[in-house]
């Protein structure tokens, strides 16, 4: 009987769990067993990736985010899941949300960074969100202005997340949207990202800038992607991404305008399909900044940044 088990066994494939992968360090990939409620050492493996799968030298072999199958005895990635999406830097996998976050004040809101921030997510094609933090530093008034400048400038192409830690604004609704998602968190230094992470989580599992803190140890500033979790399948990942302020790199003048969310629906009115929206005669968008439906500054952010980008193919 024995004898006849073994070698059936022999002859079944073997069993591989399904997992994510939440971290790579030197080759090794550290992923998460699917079922997983938290980031509990328990429930990680560390695991190589099966030769097969590496195509020589390729960063994109296995990246981090990816939905893989693995040999839990051997520790070996055997299979990896066609990716949902991916964000070039930092390089992760299967992104639901990027989650923009920027203090309504202190700092003050920056809307030439924030729509630097804006077009780098842009250009990664992922749906975004804007975490506006700090709110309980305005009053209702204020807010509510704030809130309509914005709507103005954008035309409600950005959902909005107002929220406060301090006084625990807009977390139930964060929280629920996160729900079943894995989203990146990614804004300017100061602006709250810790603070909301170990809000949301529960626990005090990233250092905050507290001004405090900042002289005692120096500050912690994240230097790579981490995962957290903050139910089952539902994953924050806080990274220092686009936090460089610098203009998302793109071959030809042609491609700024799809980084534009509000201008799309005009492009096809344009007389010339080559229209960079500058100096053509008979510009959709131009016509349609002037009677209104695409905010002036935000024509002139397009502008300048047609100037200030580096056009690879530039005509
Ligand atoms: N008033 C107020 N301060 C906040 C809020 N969230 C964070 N802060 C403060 O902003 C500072 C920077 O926060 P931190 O989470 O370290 O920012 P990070 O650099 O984006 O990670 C800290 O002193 C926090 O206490 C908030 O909702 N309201
Ligand atoms: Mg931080
Ligand atoms: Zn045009």
């Amino acid at each position: 009987m024995g004898v006849i088990l073994n070698f059936i066994l022999k002859f079944l494939p073997n069993i591989f769990i399904k997992g994510k992968v939440i971290r790579k360090i030197k080759g090794f990939y550290y992923v998460l067993n699917e079922n997983s409620k938290n980031l509990n050492e328990e429930n990680i493996y560390e695991c190589k990736l099966r030769g097969t799968l590496k195509v020589k030298n390729s960063k994109m072999n296995c990246i981090i985010g990816d939905y893989v199958e693995f040999d839990k005895k051997e520790k070996v990635i055997e299979k990896i899941e066609k990716r949902k999406n991916f964000l070039y830097r930092p390089l992760i996998a299967n992104i639901d949300f990027i989650g923009i976050l920027f203090a309504i004040k202190s700092p003050n809101f920056d809307f030439t960074n924030f729509q630097k921030m804006l077009l780098n997510a842009n250009s990664q094609d992922i749906p975004i969100a804007l975490i506006l933090s700090k709110i309980d530093l305005f009053s209702e008034e204020e807010l509510k202005e704030f809130l309509n400048k914005f709507r103005q400038l954008f035309k409600d192409t950005i959902s909005i997340f107002p929220i406060s830690t301090e006084t625990n604004i807009g977390l139930a609704e964060l929280k629920q949207y996160i729900n079943k998602k894995s989203v990146v968190i990614s804004g300017p230094s100061g602006a709250g990202k810790s603070t909301l992470i170990n809000t949301l989580i529960g626990e005090e599992v990233l250092t905050t800038n507290d001004v405090s803190q900042k002289t005692k140890k120096g500050r912690h500033t994240t230097i790579e992607s981490r995962f957290f979790m903050l139910a089952q399948h539902s994953y924050i990942i806080d990274t220092p991404g686009f936090s460089t302020l610098d203009f998302p790199k793109l071959e030809e003048k042609k491609e700024l305008e799809k980084l534009f969310p509000e201008f799309l629906k005009f492009i096809p009115n344009c007389k010339f399909r080559d229209c960079i929206h500058v100096n053509e005669p008979n510009c959709a968008i131009k016509e349609n900044v002037k009677n209104g439906n695409i905010s002036q500054e935000r024509y002139a952010f397009y502008l300048y940044s047609l100037e200030n980008i580096k056009f690879n193919n530039s005509k």
